[in-house]
Order: structure tokens, then sequence, then C-alpha cells
């Protein structure tokens, strides 16, 4: 009889996240309860997405959110289930959302927590009516204003300072990835039984590259350093044969695939759109924890001239340019900028 249980240890993600914990001396359970949850929410906002086209929870609610992006109901769903999880533990000083103009502080009537959770809660969410996947991206730090309610301080933190980052991919399977400094870790829920196992434990992006992953509609508005790079990885630079182009326009579909597969996800700055000259992508809750995952995974990711997780936000929505996925494509693409696009 075929059975659908991953190779290796059978392991849940929850006896995972607990065996994590030995790398923090000083943990209280608390990461591991915020844990925890975030896969409780993969759960719950998968079993939503797999029905979507039979309920009606698909389309737009006919809001804009602060991105100025339609909302689409799932989008609405997804914040709600994560905040709802997470507003009343004790966990959190405050939290910020992709789907808030503000942080979002924690009711006073439930009691404040050292962490901050940070979230995009369903990235490429305008893909969802034609059945293209999508994801959930979070990332959790350490408060460090030291009492009361989480503050803005709080949530512009540089990515290096996260404590556990990672996404939940809403796909032909749902899988949670997610690293707290100790390897990548991919797990697939099992529907029967509701439970993530373990299937990708200690990913590590594959040396040699397969796909590089942009919209290359826009080619047109990018800087000559990135346009001479694209060429390079297509394989018009002698000595480098080129790669397959990949792209799907869901960020965590695009970067979950060069994950494991190997090759680079960017999103350069586009002058096409003046109000987004550093590209379209949020640095906070999108690009920051998914550099985290990456660099977990022996990749890096870069905005085109300095390491995503060496920048200090500015603001909560601020966008970045970004490179992603193997270190060695990386580094080129920032050598090609350095090379011939002058600051
Ligand atoms: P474009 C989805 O809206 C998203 O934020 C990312 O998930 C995705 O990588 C990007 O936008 C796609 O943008 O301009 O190529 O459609």
């Amino acid at each position: 009889m075929a059975s659908f249980l991953p190779k290796g240890p059978l392991q849940t993600i929850e006896r995972h996240i607990l065996e994590q914990q030995k790398f923090y001396p000083e943990a209280t359970g608390t990461l591991t309860g915020l844990l925890y949850d975030l896969a409780l929410a993969g759960k719950i906002i998968s079993s939503h997405i797999q029905r979507a086209g039979l309920a009606e929870i698909l389309g737009a609610t006919g809001d804009e959110n602060v991105q100025g992006e339609e909302v689409q109901k799932l989008d609405e769903f997804a914040q709600r289930t994560i905040y709802r999880l997470n507003d009343h533990t004790g966990r959190l000083a405050c939290m910020g959302s992709e789907e808030e103009p503000d942080i979002i502080p924690i009711p006073e009537r439930f009691p404040q927590g050292k962490y901050v959770l940070l979230f995009d809660p369903l990235d490429g969410s305008s893909n969802i009516d034609s059945n293209v996947s999508v994801g959930t991206i979070f990332s959790i730090y350490r408060r460090v204003t030291t009492a009361g309610p989480g503050t803005l301080e709080d949530v512009l933190q540089a990515g290096s300072q996260i404590v556990a980052a990672g996404y939940i991919i809403y796909g032909s399977s749902t899988m949670l990835v997610y690293s707290t400094g100790y390897g990548v870790h991919g797990f697939t829920l099992d529907p029967m039984i509701g439970e993530f196992l373990l299937s990708h434990p200690d990913i590590r992006i594959p040396e040699k590259p397969k796909y590089y992953s942009v919209n290359q509609s826009n080619e047109i508005y990018w800087s000559d350093g990135v346009q001479r790079f694209t060429r390079y990885v297509q394989g018009m630079d002698n000595g480098f044969k080129g790669l397959s182009a990949r792209y799907i326009g869901s960020m965590v579909a695009d970067f979950h695939r060069n994950l494991l597969q190997g090759g680079i996800f960017y999103y350069p700055a586009d002058l096409k759109d003046p109000k987004k000259p550093s590209g379209k992508l949020r640095l906070l809750y999108e690009c920051a924890p998914l550099a985290f995952v990456a660099e977990n995974a022996g990749g890096y990711a870069s905005d085109g001239r300095q390491r995503i997780l060496d920048i200090q936000p500015q603001a909560l929505h601020q966008r970045v340019p970004l490179f992603i996925g193997n270190r060695s494509l990386v580094a080129k693409a920032e050598e090609f900028i350095r090379t011939y696009d002058h600051a």
C-alpha cells in the first residue's frame, strides 16, 4: 500500500520547533508557541484556499490597501486569522502587516510580550483566482523597547535582528519553510491528519543554479547594469551557460522554486512608476524574511548594492530592489551594478 509519509525521520513541525528551542538556553517557550500558532494559521488559511473556488471567498473586497492594491477576500481572511491567533497570547508587543497602514497594537485588555511579528498575510493574492500558488511570509524580532505597548521602533529593525522567519506556500501542496538561524527546514501539510510533517530537512540552495526569475516586461525601465546582468544569466556572456527563465508573479512561489532548484529571483528598481523607484517589493515583511531564509540555506540577498539584512528600515512599507538566491548570481548582479550603474 502506497504510503503518503515523507522519507526520513517522521517528525511533526511541533516537535521540530520544540527541538529548535534547545539552541536558545534562555528560551521560555514563547517563541515556540508563536511558531506553533503560525503553523496553525497556515493550516486554517490552506483549508480555505483549497476551497476558495467553491466558497464565497474568491475575488476582491472592493477595498484598496495601503499599497493601493485591490484587497482580495482571502487577503482579509488571512490577515484576520493571523491577528486573531496572536492578539491575546501575551507573546507580542505589536505586529506589522502588509495589509495595515500602521503598526498593529495589542489590545489593552491583553498582556504585552517580548516579540514582534511582521507578516504579509497572503503575498501574490492577485493570482488566487487563477489558482496560482500564493504564500504567507513571516518574521519574528525581539522588541527593543523595554515596556508598554510596542512602537514603530520595535518594528523598524534590520533583518540581521530576525530571530525566526519563514513562509507558508499554498501550492500543489501546502508547505511551511522556516529557520531560527540553525538551518532551513521544510514541512509538508498532510491535510488528512492536519499535521505539517518534516519533508525537506536542512534545505541548501543547490550550488548549480537552474533558473532566473524576473518580470522581463520591465526590462526597458531597468538600469544598464541590471540589463547587462540579465543578458549574462541568459548566457549571452561567454563562459556562462544560460539559465532557464521561470516567473510566476507570486514571489513566495518563485523564491521557493529557486531555493529548492537553484537560481535567482530579482525585482529591480524600475523607473516605470516614479512612485516606486525602488521597485515593488517591501523590505520588512517580504524581502528581509526571505533574505533570512536564503542566507540560512547558503544563499544571499541584496538590493543590488548592499546586503538586504543590513538595511536599517526607515518606514513600515519601505520598498527595496531585491536580488535573492544563489550567492554567486546575486554577487554577479552586484558586480554588474557596481560596474555600470553610477550611484
Ligand atoms: P509583477 C505579488 O503582487 C507581488 O507582490 C509578488 O508576490 C510578486 O513577485 C510581484 O508582486 C509580481 O509583480 O510586477 O511582476 O506583477
